[in-house]
């Protein structure tokens, strides 16, 4: 196990954002990015924390990413909002359409966001949490790579294609999950096979299709999807709602353009927005009080709500600051330099 260094958000952020702007990405991105990044760190999601810079200062290098692009927003339908992000990473979109997702959800009750052509590495959970700090109910999926066999295969398909959920609270924080219909996002098993690390059984396949508990293998094989046949058809599903119905590139057509790059992956992403206001009117306050029954139905006999994990780390992090690999800070210091 490497050494564990401590860190302040503010060093992270600042680890981020100067290796990403040393290594050519415009600042308005790089700043989202960072952002991003300092979140994931902060909430121990540590495949989707400091651990990108190395992945997206390597697309960078690529030359496949346009680390300057400006994205464009039309107004396809009412209730789509449509941000172009052409070809620059995903997070600068997202800030452009989201506040007339907000705005056109509160109008229209139900509303949708399309990010097109965007590099995508990021958590899901802080942008449906945005929508939820709006009072809004938020879905989001995107596809990725195809690295995940359907189930009963052993072929990449699927990208390991995240779904988040959020479900506004009043004076706490929101009830979010987000997860890889994969077992685990590809991030986890990648910090795995950097420490050397074996998997557990289910995770994914080695080339030859056979279930394996080596990292590396399964990196060169195809991982699982999590629950069998029912993560395979919700996978299934998010490359149809963003890819196929967005007009934006599936997971193996993703993988295709990358052509071994290795970069993060480029395609769309789908997020909606439903007001509870307009589905309940004068309701609101009833339908609010029955979803924290159910709350306290699921936490009263000692089970966790997901996030729960992520907002103890939270509290953790603004306290005490994070501990990360050094191996890690110095691969990233490295590339800073
Ligand atoms: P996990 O399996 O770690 O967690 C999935 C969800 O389940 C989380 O909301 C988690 O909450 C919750 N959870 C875990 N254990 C319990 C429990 N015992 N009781 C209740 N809830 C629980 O996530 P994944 O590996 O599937 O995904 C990790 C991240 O990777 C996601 O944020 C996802 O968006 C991201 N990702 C991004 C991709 C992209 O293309 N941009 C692709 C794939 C993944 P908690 O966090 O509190 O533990
Ligand atoms: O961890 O599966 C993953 C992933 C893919 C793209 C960004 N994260």
């Amino acid at each position: 196990m490497s050494e564990l260094i401590n860190l302040s958000l503010e060093q992270v952020h600042d680890l981020a954002l100067r290796t990403l702007i040393g290594n050519g990405m415009g600042e308005d991105h790089a700043r989202a990015i960072a952002d991003t990044i300092t979140q994931g760190q902060r909430d121990e999601c540590h495949s989707h924390g400091l651990y990108r810079v190395l992945v997206c200062v390597h697309s960078l290098r690529s030359g496949k990413v346009d680390p300057n692009a400006r994205p464009t927003l039309s107004r396809p339908a009412p209730a789509i909002v449509s941000v172009d992000a052409h070809r620059g990473y995903s997070l600068l979109a997202l800030q452009t359409g989201l506040p007339l997702l907000v705005e056109q959800a509160r109008e229209l009750g139900v509303a949708a966001l399309v990010i097109r052509n965007c590099f995508h590495f990021s958590a899901l959970w802080p942008e449906v949490e945005a929508i939820a700090a709006e009072g809004l109910v938020g879905l989001a999926m995107t596809p990725s790579h195809a690295w995940v066999a359907p189930e009963g295969g052993s072929q990449g398909v699927f990208g390991t294609n995240p779904l988040a959920f959020a479900w506004p609270r009043a004076g706490r924080e929101p009830f979010v999950f987000d997860f890889a219909t994969s077992a685990i996002a590809r991030g986890d098993i990648e910090l795995h096979a950097r420490q050397g690390k074996p998997i557990p059984l289910g995770w994914g396949l080695d080339a030859e299709g056979r279930p394996s508990t080596d990292a590396r293998a399964v990196l060169e094989g195809a991982m699982q999807t999590f629950g069998g046949h029912k993560g395979s058809a919700l996978a299934a599903m998010i490359e149809l709602m963003a890819g196929a119905l967005i007009g934006d590139l599936t997971s193996a057509e993703s993988l295709a353009f990358d052509a071994a790059a290795g970069a993060t992956p480029c395609h769309g992403e789908l997020l909606l927005a439903f007001d509870p206001a307009r589905f309940l009117g004068g309701a609101l306050e009833e339908g609010q009080r029955r979803a924290e029954q159910l709350f306290a139905a699921i936490t009263g006999q000692g089970a966790r709500l997901p996030s729960q994990r992520r907002f103890d780390a939270r509290q953790r992090s603004a306290r005490d600051g994070v501990w990360v690999a050094k191996t890690l800070l110095d691969d990233i210091e490295r590339l800073a330099a």
